[in-house]
């Protein structure tokens, strides 16, 4: 059921996290856009041939038998407001984001803390293809074969002092390069945010994500590299990360900053707790069109109970939302 006071809810309407950031950065965007459609349409790249290949990977059991979300879905349909607030936006300003050189700053409760390169970050650890879920809170998913490595392996490496109860992440930020973070109307104080407790940091689930399609990640998805909390809703999900913190204290994380009731600190995917807006009882899953808008039911945990139920045990999940 979907919760609207004095009428009826539009499928559009829900896809609305941008509910939030739209509204102003539309009309800001305005003379940008007149301009824009001026010039000649960007060429997209539509294949993960567009994109260097990664190689060295293991296959894992991870949703080997799941349908995989197309290439063209996963990669024109993203959630990335730092390049714009609709949903063909990421993939069209994608150029917009420099990726080389990348570093990432480590601080805070850990033995080893510093700046590191991306490449030394990455040194050494076997990558994996996963595939996994990832679930929207707008209550659409997809299926995306992922390469990457447990999170473990990286947060390891920097040694985690007892202290460590959380783990706070953030994106890139460079508005001189990112559309969204020039603008005046945004209600996103950026850099985007986001945190783990740091259990859920370390659980063999949690992905640093560098590619997806045995390719080098799109910078629409998050390049050069990413989060994927797979029993989370997508906004844990943090991309193209420059700094990892260790604390003691749990942080803040940018969606429940703009809107605490109805984006919580844990996030995770519940069909029993239903956004204040919209049903969560189920999804779209992508490709999901007009005529067949292939709707089925929202798992707990997005599926992934067996192995992260024990993780919120005893915990009253619709006050810890
Ligand atoms: N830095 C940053 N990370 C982000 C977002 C964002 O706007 N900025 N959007 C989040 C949301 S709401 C979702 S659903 C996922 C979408 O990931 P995808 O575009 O790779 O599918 O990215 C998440 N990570
Ligand atoms: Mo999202």
């Amino acid at each position: 059921m979907l919760i609207k006071a004095g009428g009826k809810l539009k499928e559009s309407d829900v896809t609305d996290e941008k509910l939030y950031l739209s509204r102003r950065q539309f009309m800001a965007g305005g003379a940008a856009l007149a301009l824009g459609s001026l010039l000649p349409a960007p060429s997209l790249a539509a294949s993960p041939e567009d994109y260097p290949a990664l190689t060295g990977y293991t296959k894992t059991k991870w949703g080997a038998n799941e349908e995989l979300t197309p290439f063209k879905d996963v990669t024109r349909y993203n959630n990335f407001y730092e390049l714009g607030v609709d949903k063909g936006d990421p993939a069209e300003n994608a150029d917009a984001l420099k990726v080389k050189p990348w570093s990432v700053k480590v601080e805070g409760e850990v033995g080893k803390p510093g700046e590191y390169a991306f490449e030394d970050l990455i040194k050494g650890i076997p990558l994996e293809e996963r595939i996994y879920r990832l679930r929207c809170v707008e209550a659409w998913s997809m299926v995306i074969p992922w390469i990457g490595f447990p999170l473990s392996s990286i947060l390891k490496k920097f040694e985690p002092l007892s202290k460590a109860k959380y783990v706070r992440m953030e994106t890139i930020h460079a508005p001189e390069q990112l559309p969204g973070q020039r603008s005046r109307f945004s209600s996103i104080d950026w850099p985007y945010e986001e945190g783990l407790r740091i259990d859920e940091a370390m659980h063999p689930l949690t992905l640093m994500a560098i590619g997806l399609y045995g390719r080098t990640l799109p910078n629409q998805n998050g390049a050069p590299l990413r989060l994927v909390v797979p029993w989370k809703y997508g906004f844990k999900s943090i991309k193209s990360i420059v700094k990892i913190q260790f604390l003691e204290s749990q942080p803040k994380t940018s969606w429940n900053s703009i809107a605490p009731q109805e984006y919580g600190f844990y996030a995770n995917v519940n069909p029993k707790v239903d956004h204040p807006r919209w049903s969560q009882k189920t999804e779209r899953r992508l490709p999901s069109g007009l005529f067949s808008v292939n709707r089925i039911d929202t798992q707990m945990f997005n599926g992934y109970g067996d192995e992260v139920g024990h993780l919120y045990a005893g915990m009253d999940l619709k006050r810890f939302y």
